[in-house]
């Protein structure tokens, strides 16, 4: 498998599950100005709506959005439990989970990453966002975990977005739970090889 990615994006989250779930795979560096692949590619040819992640199976066929890819992952390796089985209830707690991230925090984090997104409507981004966080605080003052005391997909996806926050000037100490998440998350050995490699990717033109 190949996962098109650029640093510092949400291609993290797939990435950290295929480091977790011990997967053979490649990473394929994509600059998102020129829509250039490292492999060579055009990666409009892989994702013609032009972002990252994008997961291109043995097969040929390439998966994308992001809460997809690591539920695919996920079930190719279930006895690493990284997300529950189909069908049960706690899916749909995952699942739940992976469309908040991804509709109520992720989305909302995109148009601070925008310079002409005007100054008040990136205020009241924030307000949005440290909404969300302040609903995430309780529930991480009592559990380790989005969905209990296990590591999941949903964890992954969550840790990639917090991650954000400096770069937006969101203080995520304001919520301590949510930073000893961060923090707990972060030296997971297959979350800190992927922050390096993307480190890494970052400093090569
Ligand atoms: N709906 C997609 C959104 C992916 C997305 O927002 N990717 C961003 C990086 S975090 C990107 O590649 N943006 C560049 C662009 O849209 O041109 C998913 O959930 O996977």
């Amino acid at each position: 498998m190949k996962l098109y990615f650029a640093p510092g994006t949400c291609a993290l989250s797939p990435h950290i599950v295929l480091r977790e779930l011990g997967l053979p795979f490649e990473v394929v560096k994509v600059d998102l100005a020129t829509k250039q692949a490292a492999d060579g590619s055009d990666f409009t040819t892989v994702n013609p709506r032009g972002y990252v992640p994008a997961l291109l199976l043995d097969g040929g066929e390439v998966l994308t959005e992001g809460p997809a890819i690591v539920q695919y992952l996920a079930d190719l390796a279930p006895d690493k439990q990284l997300a529950p089985a189909n069908g049960t209830l706690q899916r749909y707690r995952l699942q739940e989970w992976l469309n908040f991230i991804s509709t109520e925090i992720h989305k909302q984090f995109s148009p601070l990453f925008h310079p002409p997104v005007h100054e008040a409507v990136k205020e009241a981004q924030k307000v949005k966002l440290a909404r969300r966080f302040s609903e995430i605080e309780p529930l991480l003052e009592k559990q380790d975990y989005l969905t209990g005391s296990r590591f999941s997909v949903a964890d992954a996806y969550l840790f990639t977005v917090l991650g954000w926050g400096k770069y937006v000037g969101i203080d995520l100490n304001q919520w301590p739970a949510v930073t000893r998440f961060v923090e707990r998350v972060a030296v997971r050995p297959a979350v800190a090889e992927a922050l390096a490699v993307e480190a890494a990717a970052k400093k090569v033109a």
